[in-house]
């Protein structure tokens, strides 16, 4: 064969080689930045459903990134205010009412309060605000929690629940927040 003709062939093998590493690459990167990657981090999710008579339904999402868990909660057909956010014990929604859910998740034996202000539950999320379309968000980032680990601050087996009126944060144990209208069994993301 002509040594050029080989020389080229290698040239182009090599360059075509650096075009599909680099695509790769790059598509690796984007996937990553999109949560699309192969390698998902740790999740925990929850359906929220309506309990005690409304129209609530909604999503909660716990997502590891190393040492720390963002939750999201979102949800629709709720009356507009603030209703309370929390974690309860159970992941039991069984009951119309959800007061199989049982009380506010607290593994530390602590009163309840307000998030990252002296005491607190470990289920205490805080307050959400539903605007008029009836579409409520809140989020919290912490390193308190675990997802999947079987330790008494893994999330998942608990239950969410969304209330119908505000947090307090003063009444005890539960911050005086009203009838359960949402509730939703944490289980681990497959
Ligand atoms: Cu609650
Ligand atoms: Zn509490």
């Amino acid at each position: 064969m002509n040594k050029r003709l080989v020389s080229f062939g290698i040239k182009a093998a090599l360059l075509l080689l650096l075009v599909v590493i680099s695509i790769s690459l790059v598509s690796c990167a984007v996937l990553q930045k999109v949560g699309l990657s192969s390698k998902p981090s740790k999740q925990a999710t929850a359906t929220i459903g309506s309990a005690s008579g409304s129209n609530v339904t909604g999503i909660a999402v716990f997502t590891q990134n190393g040492d720390t868990i963002t939750l999201v909660v979102e949800v629709e057909n709720a009356s507009p205010g603030v209703h309370a956010v929390h974690i309860h014990e159970n992941g039991d929604c069984s009951a119309p009412d959800g007061t199989s859910a049982g009380g506010h998740w607290n593994p530390t034996n602590v009163a309840h309060g307000a998030w990252g202000e002296g005491e607190f539950h470990l289920g205490d999320i805080g307050n959400m605000t539903v605007s008029e379309n009836g579409t409520g968000r809140i989020a919290l980032t912490t390193d308190l929690w675990e997802i999947g680990t079987g330790s008494n601050v893994d999330i998942v087996g608990r239950g969410i629940i969304v209330h119908a009126d505000p947090d307090d944060f003063t009444s005890q144990p539960t911050g005086a927040a009203g009838a359960r209208i949402g509730c939703g069994a944490i289980e681990l993301a497959k």
